[in-house]
């Protein structure tokens, strides 16, 4: 196995990227292996997607499904070699169904030629020769970084064109790019230049994915307005829902009703308790534990069902919970209930044969529902205040939390910013700092929970409206950026914001281990990127500039 996508990759001066038995995310060199083969065979499907669309043929099918099975690769989504495996077969089924429309003599590149053998050994051996540093030996390191740094923000792009797509929000001119870019990945590009500009194209991509799947939110749930979360267990039977995908916490909450069940969102699904279409079930009673890294203990010890809508998934084992477990859609776990369809029923019966919580506990809460739509509504009353002298500084703390003990640097962070300057933040990282106390400006709460880490679109437009109103590029507003990177979805977001134009991010905890001396270093003269340092140094530096 190779594989080295996310922060927890090994990482040491003798080991670059999981390479033994096992990754640190506890994803078998099988299941790696058969990634890597499951990606390529991906790649050659987007070849042939895209030269069929040029005949005029469109498979809306395949279009849907494609990026779909990459975001079954993306870290700590899918844990089961027979799924994988299934997919790939499927990939092949479908590049079959391709090439028999086709008319002409095409000669196929090698990823659209390969015909996979119909067998989970034969297909690990192949991983060696298709894994995603194939060629290295011949190549410059910094090509296969530029690769790495495609792929995974293109993997990053694929998840969020999910989470859009099961919103009912699609797009063919964004399914001809993504296999066009799919496609032209696997042609083993060699090009530097070429790279980087791919690299832009694809945070531009996903910056239209963003805003597709805002629509499909709010469209679906309405505009997430400020919300009170409770986050201490209530007295009942219940289920907890993790991950990104609204649509599943919504088909729960609606299954739920009238069965004294209470439903309780973790790690990413926090923000849902902001959407009006989310919020009107009473029986959404809270949010219960933190970001992912924390699941197993927190899992073993949540008195009921519990459903994994997407990433991130840890292994169940440790903490004897597998048996009420259940994952959906691309995430898996060998042994793990799947559940297909909308029917939650099989979820709902194993909610009511466990305890559920014996006792209310003493309320505490969070406040969430910055999106969009009210950051845009408070905007004119946020300028104000900066003219005043109210407010001087705006920071993004946000992005994936995880395991290292240097992502403590966030929650110092967050809490030594001055006390005039609004702090937003999204996703998971925020566990860290959320439940502390940052008082307000003048009625404009300090710390503002912008939502998931998709939701980065709505940090954005409040950006661009600050600086059309202060008539001065988005780098010229008093606006840092400090986000801490775990997987491929938040290199995609950090794409999208270079190609925006966005300068001087802070990002940490590590620089990824993909990327190579040479092309951090472009990055960081491109786009005076920074790596955190502490707290103190780096506060002092952003006010000096
Ligand atoms: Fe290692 Fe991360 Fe890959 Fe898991 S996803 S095998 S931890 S690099
Ligand atoms: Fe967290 Fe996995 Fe990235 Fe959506 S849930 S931010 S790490």
């Amino acid at each position: 196995m190779f594989c080295i996508q996310c922060e927890q990759t090994i990482n040491s001066k003798t080991k670059t990227g999981c390479s033994f038995a096992k990754g640190m995310c506890g994803k078998t060199a099988e299941v790696s292996d058969l990634q890597d083969v499951l990606v390529y065979s991906l790649h050659g499907l987007s070849e042939l997607a895209a030269l069929a669309w040029n005949q005029g043929i469109i498979d809306v099918e395949i279009n849907r499904w494609a990026p779909q099975a990459f975001f079954a690769t993306l870290t700590n989504v899918n844990f089961d070699p027979e799924r994988i495996f299934q997919l790939a077969m499927q990939a092949e089924d479908y590049k079959s169904r391709l090439k028999s429309q086709l008319a002409g003599d095409i000669v196929f590149g090698q990823a659209a030629q390969l015909t996979l053998p119909n067998d989970p050994q034969a297909l690990q051996h192949l991983a060696p020769e298709l894994a995603v540093n194939r060629g290295k030996d011949q190549l410059d390191e910094d090509i296969i970084s530029l690769r790495l740094l495609c792929l995974y923000g293109l993997k990053g792009a694929a998840a969020y064109l999910e989470h859009a797509r099961v919103l009912g929000q699609t797009n063919d001119d964004i399914d001809l790019q993504y296999h066009r870019i799919m496609a032209w990945l696997g042609s083993d590009p060699t090009d530097a230049t070429e790279l980087f500009d791919q690299a832009m194209q694809i945070g531009l991509m996903n910056y239209q994915i963003m805003a597709m799947l805002d629509n499909g939110e709010t469209q679906t749930f309405g505009h997430p307005t400020p919300s009170s979360v409770n986050t201490k267990p209530v007295k009942g039977k219940c289920i907890l829902v993790s991950g990104h995908d609204l649509h599943d916490l919504e088909q729960i909450l609606i299954q739920t009703q009238g069965t004294g069940i209470n439903v309780y969102t973790n790690g990413e699904m926090l923000p849902a308790h902001a959407y009006p279409e989310l919020n009107k079930y009473p029986h959404l009673v809270g949010n219960y534990g933190s970001a992912w890294q924390n699941q197993q203990h927190e899992f073993a010890n949540f008195p009921g069902a519990i459903v994994m809508t997407s990433n991130c998934l840890l292994d169940p084992n440790p903490g004897a919970y597998a048996e009420r477990l259940f994952t959906r859609s691309i995430v898996a776990w060998p042994g793990v209930s799947h559940i297909e369809g909308d029917d939650f029923s099989p979820v709902i019966d194993t909610a009511l044969t466990l305890a559920g919580f014996e006792h209310d506990e003493i309320e505490q809460r969070l406040t969430v529902g910055f999106g969009r739509n009210t950051l845009l509504q408070a905007a004119p009353e946020v300028a104000k205040q900066v003219k005043l002298g109210n407010i001087k500084h705006f920071f993004l703390v946000g992005g994936c939390d995880g395991e290292k003990a240097q992502r403590s640097y966030y929650h110092d962070f967050a809490c030594a910013v001055p006390d005039d300057a609004l702090i937003m933040t999204l996703a998971c990282g925020k566990y860290r700092f959320n439940h502390h106390q940052f008082g307000d400006i003048e009625g404009i709460p300090r710390l503002l929970d912008v939502g998931q880490c998709n939701d980065a679109y709505s940090a954005i437009q409040l950006a661009l409206w600050l600086s059309k109103e202060f008539d001065c590029d988005i780098n010229q507003l008093p606006l840092t950026l400090v986000l801490s990177w775990f997987e491929q979805k938040a290199i995609v977001i950090l794409l999208t914001l270079f190609a925006l134009g966005v300068k001087g991010i802070y990002v940490g905890p590590t620089a990824p281990a993909f990327m190579t001396h040479g092309v951090l270093e472009s990055l960081i003269e491109r786009f005076d990127l920074h790596l955190i340092s502490t707290p103190q140094a780096d506060l002092e530096q952003i006010y000096a500039a």
